[in-house]
């Protein structure tokens, strides 16, 4: 059984977050590990209160695991805190680590903020470089770019500036604008992923596409299948998408 850890923040919705990330894991058959950043109280309404892991706690359990299991791929989702990053990034070089999937996560689809000041420009600068994917939205993408992407051709130039900055592969969802039904890859080359828009009025898209993608990547396949097969997973995710909060709807993973 090939294995991938999610290092993200825990969503009592089972929604998002690391609860979300294990099921994406199961569907794929890849046996799913999981530590925790930080704890959030929310609803399919909205995040309520983040909880950050103490610094101390959250490195033993990346010690404690690492040193006896060798994730075959890794997601990185909310982080909270900006220690977290130079951990992550230290332990992947200890051990050696592929198949780095990151999500920069920044806000809830609520408003909330999901990372401290200081945040994005660390895991821009620290992760991105050993990172094979990253999966930043629309307003991701503007925000560690400095560009204001609003169509195609932005994402394009936001794509190559990012690229710039590491990954082998760049993904920028567009399911955020409603004009653009567009996830752009991007790997030095532009290339299509079919299937339609990831809509951002379901909650948790974000994490299980990227988990979606790390999952893959665990099982061997190369970056631009990965990406296909997690935009078809994902779509039909939302075709069986349900409502049982007075919120969003939350994916059928
Ligand atoms: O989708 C971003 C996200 C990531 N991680 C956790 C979340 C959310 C959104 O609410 O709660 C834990």
């Amino acid at each position: 059984m090939k294995t991938a850890l999610t290092i993200a923040g825990s969503d009592p919705t089972g929604g998002a977050g690391l609860q979300a990330d294990l099921k994406v894991f199961r569907a794929f058959e890849v046996h799913g590990l999981a530590v925790v950043s930080a704890l959030t109280a929310q609803n399919t309404v909205g995040v309520e209160h983040v909880f950050p892991v103490e610094k101390d706690f959250f490195e033993k359990q990346l010690d404690s695991l690492l040193s006896d299991i060798k994730p075959d791929a890794i997601k990185v989702g909310m982080l909270y805190s900006t220690w977290a990053i130079e951990f992550i990034a230290g332990v992947i070089r200890k051990y050696s680590l592929s198949n780095l999937v990151i999500d920069p996560v920044t806000i809830s689809s609520s408003g909330k903020s999901l990372a401290t000041d200081g945040t994005l420009d660390s895991i821009r600068e620290q992760l991105f470089p050993l990172a094979k994917v990253i999966t930043p939205n629309i307003y991701e993408a503007s925000v560690l770019t400095g560009l204001r992407v609003e169509d195609k051709k932005d994402m394009e130039e936001a794509a190559k500036l990012l690229k710039n900055m590491g990954p082998q592969v760049v993904v920028i969802t567009g399911g955020h604008l409603e004009e653009i039904a567009l996830d752009l890859y991007y790997d030095g080359e532009f290339h299509a992923v079919e299937g339609g828009k990831i809509a951002g009025e379901y909650h948790g898209t974000g994490c299980a596409f990227s988990a979606a993608i790390a999952a893959s990547l665990a099982l061997g396949h190369i970056p631009l299948e990965s990406v296909r097969r997690a935009k078809e997973f994902i779509n039909a995710a939302i075709r069986k998408a349900y409502h049982p909060g007075k919120g969003m709807g939350l994916l059928y993973i």
